[in-house]
């Protein structure tokens, strides 16, 4: 509800008086008690997650956005969604809006409200009302397949992800594109206690009418399946509600125009990973006295062949032996068989993923007809630490300090170095910037990650040597310390310290599989294996190395952040309010950690001497002299006397605007929203103009 009277606090913290964290902190506290969670700072939103649904979302209210224009209302995600797709169509530039927060802050939800305030404001013509469909059934499908419940969060995204819109010169969504980061697919057979699998598991379970679960061969109870095990299990999404949920996975499916065949063979692959999840390895002595093992549930393997309408003794040959010469088979140990089951699982999974990304790609890849403008919505996955952290919380709390590296660069850092430039008054503000801990995993020769890449580490044990040679004594890195457990190292993120166990470390980066499962699965007459195992081509003659997981991850990573830095962006800064996912308990100490490390006092510090915007004096003049009283303004001089003629003749007030040596600074983005309605106005008039003396000619 949008009760103007009502307000609490400030809306923006940059009006606080007397700033400090405390009163920050206050101010958030005071609003969210009332259900107020969103407040700005300039035009960055911070949100307080308030596990809870609020009356704060509707059509009338993105309406309401509209009509006002942002900033003329309470702070909102329409807001800045809407301010993002006026830049976007005003001004004609590729936007982005970047969530950020640590998990469970509400990434994932702020960006699904983005999406919805698009799809609202936009055309609704035949084709562009099928893009919108699929752009927001996408999201669905990639939820069911890429989230998990964690203990941190019911809806953890266990993958990161970038979605660019495409929107044509009239403003409506004409196609998009899917990025995605780093799935978490260990999980797919190691649940840490209290967590459960991808959604897309249970949802099919208990889901599926009783002739695909035949027809799968799947049974419907969880408890069969060793990969849905996990100690201490607390499902908290009911059957009932998995059921609904595989509704909506299904006609998302079918709205996204995936075929009945395509969607049987997705859940067929899930239903193998499954049952290979199952499997059971038997030791077993050879003739030769070496140590082979054997399938104790083979029924299991038999109905995974049938589902692959294959012959089984491939797949128990793949999975039981290892080619050591060309033709020359050795058997594997119970163990290492089911590691071998392990990789399969979470391969299969991954490539389907990947497979649907792909497809979605397909899907929603607009025409490529004229010009178009893109605003993109970032969500990764937010900040982790938990008992155990490995090589996945490695990944993922390296994404969250480049982006950090980022934000802090663009909205701390390089503000204050172009203000020195270009001469204005300014007081040095105090931020932690985090590149020291950037540096200190990616350093090309001896960066944590960079370590991992070394042609002589083969072991888990090699690596963390490494790590200790390189790394001990550097001020955000703790190794070979006897204060630390066993086969770790820790981490002084700038979101908090980070305990590393270094198990599997470099299996995991490694990421390959054997050749012999390729094959095997390549040969299977299924339609999708062939397309997630080519390599497994026999006509292919060369296995290549496959690239690491961390050098494929900063590759992409550098690739976005390219991509960032020519683009407007807009900010929404998530923050938890508690650890217990409860609604009404804000925990103070809990919020001054994560306001304190997102550094955002140093921001609001910013925002009050600082400037939204800012333009050379010549692009200036040339986008808005038009606005001058009734006449173009006349000067003599430099471009820098046509601006002061222009804004002398605007009823803007002066203190909006600040002259640099080579910019005009304008305040507030209110200002610049004016500006171009005066803009909008002068070439309607104009247009109007224009018309009437047509209509005069003719
Ligand atoms: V993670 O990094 O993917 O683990 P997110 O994405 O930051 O995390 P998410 O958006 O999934 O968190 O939010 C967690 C839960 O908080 C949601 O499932 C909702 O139950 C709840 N939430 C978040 N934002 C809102 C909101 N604006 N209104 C109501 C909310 N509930
Ligand atoms: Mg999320």
């Amino acid at each position: 509800m949008l009760n103007l009277e009502q307000e609490v606090g400030v809306w923006d913290s940059v009006l606080l008086e007397p700033l400090s964290e405390d009163t920050f902190i206050a101010n958030l506290q005071q609003r969210f008690k009332r259900d107020h969670i969103y407040t700005y700072i300039g035009n960055v939103l911070v949100s307080v997650n308030p596990y809870k649904k609020l009356a704060l979302y509707s059509t009338d209210l993105v309406e309401t956005y509209v009509k006002r224009g942002p900033f003329q209302l309470p702070p909102h995600i329409y807001a800045i969604a809407g301010s993002a797709y006026r830049w976007l169509n005003d001004r004609n530039e590729d936007q982005c809006i970047v969530v950020t927060g640590e998990s469970g802050s509400g990434k994932t939800e702020a960006a699904r409200i983005v999406l919805q305030f698009l799809v609202l404001v936009s055309g609704d013509i035949v084709g562009v009302k099928l893009m919108k469909d699929r752009l927001v059934q996408a999201n669905t499908l990639l939820e069911a397949f890429g989230n998990a419940r964690t203990m941190k969060n019911d809806n953890a995204s266990r993958f990161g992800k970038f979605l660019d819109i495409e929107f044509d010169y009239k403003g409506d969504p004409v196609g998009g594109h899917l990025t995605h980061y780093f799935l978490d697919k260990a999980r797919v057979t190691s649940l840490s206690p209290g967590d459960r699998n991808f959604h897309i598991f249970y949802q099919l379970l208990a889901g599926a009418d009783i002739h695909l679960l035949k027809c799968l061969k799947l049974q419907r109870n969880v408890e069969h399946y060793n990969i849905l095990q996990t100690v201490n299990n607390q499902p908290t999404l009911t059957d009932d509600e998995d059921k609904k949920l595989f509704v909506y996975t299904k006609s998302a499916l079918e709205v996204l125009g995936f075929s009945v065949e395509d969607i049987i063979d997705i859940f067929q692959v899930i239903a193998i990973v499954l049952k290979l999840g199952n499997l059971q390895f038997v030791p077993c002595n050879n003739i030769d006295g070496t140590e082979g093992c054997a399938i104790s549930n083979e029924y299991e393997l038999f109905e995974i062949c049938e589902l692959l309408g294959a012959e089984h003794r491939w797949l128990q040959r793949a999975l039981t032996s290892r080619q050591i010469e060309d033709g020359i088979l050795a058997d594997l140990n119970a163990y290492e068989a089911s590691k071998i089951r392990d990789i399969l699982c979470k391969t299969l999974y991954s490539r389907l993923f990947t497979w649907l990304i792909n497809k979605i790609n397909e899907i929603i890849k607009g025409q490529r007809l004229g010009k178009r403008k893109v605003l993109g919505v970032l969500d990764l996955y937010g900040f982790e630490v938990f008992e155990k952290n490995s090589f996945e919380q490695l990944i993922i709390n390296y994404c969250n300090e480049k982006l950090h590296q980022f934000i802090t660069n663009v909205t701390l850092k390089e503000e204050q170095e172009e203000i020195i430039r270009e001469g204005l008054e300014w007081a040095k503000i105090e931020y932690f910037n985090n590149i020291v801990i950037c540096q200190l995993l990616e350093h090309e020769s001896h960066g944590i990650l960079s370590l991992l890449e070394e042609s002589h580490v083969q072991s888990d044990s090699c690596y963390l040597n490494r790590v200790e040679q390189c790394c001990a004594g550097h001020s955000y890195c703790l190794a070979a310390d006897a204060t630390l457990p066993q086969y770790s190292f820790q981490i002084r993120h700038y979101a908090g310290t980070v305990t590393y166990n270094v198990h599997e470390f470099l299996e995991k980066n490694r990421d390959s599989l054997p050749k012999e499962i390729s094959r095997a699965m390549f040969r299977f007459d299924h339609p999708l294996m062939k397309s997630l195992f080519p390599e497994g081509n026999p006509k292919r003659c060369t296995f290549k190395r496959p690239v690491s997981k961390s050098v494929q991850l900063r590759v992409s990573l550098n690739s976005l952040l390219k991509s960032l830095n020519s683009r407007q962006i807009h900010y929404i800064r998530c923050l938890k309010p508690n650890e217990m996912k409860q609604p009404r308990i804000l925990e103070m100490a809990l919020i001054q950690h994560q306001v304190r490390y997102l550094g955002l006092v140093p921001t609001v510090q910013i925002w009050r001497s600082g400037y939204c915007y800012r333009l050379a004096y010549p692009q200036f003049l040339c986008r808005y002299k038009m606005i001058c009283g009734n006449t173009w303004p006349r000067w003599r001089g430099s471009p820098i006397e046509g601006v002061s003629v222009l804004l002398r003749s605007l009823p803007i007030p002066s203190a909006e605007f600040t002259f640099g040596r080579n910019k005009l600074f304008v305040r507030s983005p209110r200002t610049v929203f004016e500006l171009e309605d005066f803009r909008r106005v002068r070439l309607h008039d104009l247009a109007l103009l224009i018309q009437k003396s047509w209509r005069g000619f003719s």
